[in-house]
């Protein structure tokens, strides 16, 4: 067994763990990353692409925004159309001038995988931690396997930064762990393609077939969503279908606008709010995926994900550079009010925009949710204070600030 030794121990080399990393380090905190696969494969997985303000200023802050500046788009409004009327939420002027940008998870990812290695930092790529230990002492140590080799890494905190599927969450003892959960009955298969995107800005669609989504990536990269029921599998979805369902649910405008090409990614993701409480033990503090999970009808995932990093990296650099030790008892009451406002947001768009015709909430009921989803959706569209709720919470709430 080869031992090792740090100041935090990060578990998972997905953008909360980077970001983190990248954090610290500028406050001379020295951690270890610890990822379970490779960095190609970190990076194959296609998800986020809209960044509130609060990501683009860490990312800032931690010296790794260049190429974001350079490609990222900023988006002033989004479009929500309703069937075939289109309604633009123009964020800037109903928040005062605030603004979100459009730039890929895998982008920003990227930005601090190379950020990290030129800083010389240690990762361990494909290293699954099997085991965490003594969180509630005053150096946890976690163990992990790294090219058929043992390691155990001693360190003064743990930053559980590993997903929904991640070692860190099942750590906190069942006994005080609350997990809160609503798993919708519908998933997104997502299409990549290099495409002009269909309008300049996001249109998020209610359409009586089904919910779509046309995002983007670049003036030649496009990013489309359908709902689809859970039983359906991505290869029953030859691109040359994805595109006739698409131009169905899309509004006339944008239909008649779309260019179809050849797709370089597809796949389906479920749709689920999910939170666990609380975000830490002991030494031990979830982060981002590893805590919470929102339906992406919100754009909150990714960044839900950075107040939390925000928040952890407050904690720590008050416990490293005041020697404050009692500020850690804030960190997840700090993350989980923002959290839930987040999770509220995305079950509430996910709710006025998708069909839940078959669901058995929906027969259950007889159709009155879905008329009461329609009747609530053509309100907040209608009512210019209905669509400052909507841009309010879709440029992101401030992030909290600790006592
Ligand atoms: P991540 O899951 O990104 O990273 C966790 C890392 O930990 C992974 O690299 C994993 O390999 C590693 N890990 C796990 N267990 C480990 C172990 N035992 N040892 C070592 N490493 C371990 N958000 C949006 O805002 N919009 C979207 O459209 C959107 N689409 C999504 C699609 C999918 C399929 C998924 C799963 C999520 C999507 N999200 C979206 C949310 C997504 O962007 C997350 O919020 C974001 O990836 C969170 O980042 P992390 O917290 O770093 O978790
Ligand atoms: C994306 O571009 O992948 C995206 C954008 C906004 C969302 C969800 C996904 O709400």
């Amino acid at each position: 067994m080869e031992r090792l030794t740090t100041q935090v121990a990060i578990i998972g080399a997905g953008p909360s763990g980077l970001l983190l990393g990248q954090l610290l380090a500028k406050q001379g905190i020295e951690n270890i990353i610890i990822e379970r696969s490779s960095g190609d494969h970190v990076l194959s997985r296609i998800r986020a692409g809209i960044l509130e303000q609060g990501f683009v200023d860490l990312v800032e802050e931690a010296g790794c925004a260049g190429r974001m500046t350079e490609e990222g788009h900023v988006h002033s409004g989004f479009v929500i159309s309703d069937q075939d009327q289109q309604y633009r939420i123009d964020m800037q002027s109903l928040t005062g001038g605030k603004v979100v940008t459009c730039y890929g998870q895998t982008e920003i990812t990227r930005d601090l995988m190379e950020a990290r290695e030129e800083s010389g930092q240690q990762t361990y790529y494909d290293s699954p931690v099997n085991s965490i230990e003594d969180v509630e002492s005053s150096s946890p140590t976690i163990c992990f396997t790294h090219q058929g080799k043992e390691y155990q890494l001693s360190c003064d905190f743990i930053a559980g930064c590993d997903g929904f599927h991640g070692i860190s969450r099942q750590t906190i003892p069942s006994s005080i762990r609350n997990e809160y959960e609503r798993v919708y009955p519908f998933g997104w298969l997502g299409l990549l393609s290099d495409t002009p995107p269909v309008s300049d800005e996001l249109i998020y669609c209610k359409n009586e077939r089904g919910f779509a989504l046309a995002s983007q990536r670049s003036e030649t990269r496009s990013r489309y969503y359908l709902q689809v029921p859970l039983t359906e599998k991505v290869e029953d979805w030859a691109d040359e279908r994805f595109w006739d369902e698409l131009k169905q649910r899309l509004p006339k405008e944008a239909s008649e606008q779309l260019v179809t090409g050849p797709s370089i990614e597809k796949s389906i993701v479920p749709l689920r709010s999910f939170v666990c409480e609380p975000m830490q033990f002991g030494r031990l503090f979830l982060v981002g995926d590893a805590a919470h999970i929102v339906p992406p009808t919100g754009a909150k995932g990714l960044n839900l994900a950075a107040s939390d990093v925000s928040t952890l990296y407050k904690v720590l650099t008050r416990v490293y550079k005041e020697g404050d030790l009692a500020c850690i008892a804030q960190y997840s009451e700090v993350c989980l009010r923002r959290v839930w406002h987040g999770e509220r947001f995305s079950w509430w768009m996910t709710n006025m925009l998708h069909e839940f015709g078959e669901s058995e909430l929906a027969s259950q009921e007889g159709g009155i949710f879905e008329k009461l989803m329609g009747s609530e959706l053509d309100y907040f569209l209608t009512q210019p204070h209905g669509q400052k709720i909507i841009a309010d919470q879709y440029v992101g709430l401030d992030y909290e600030e600790l006592k």
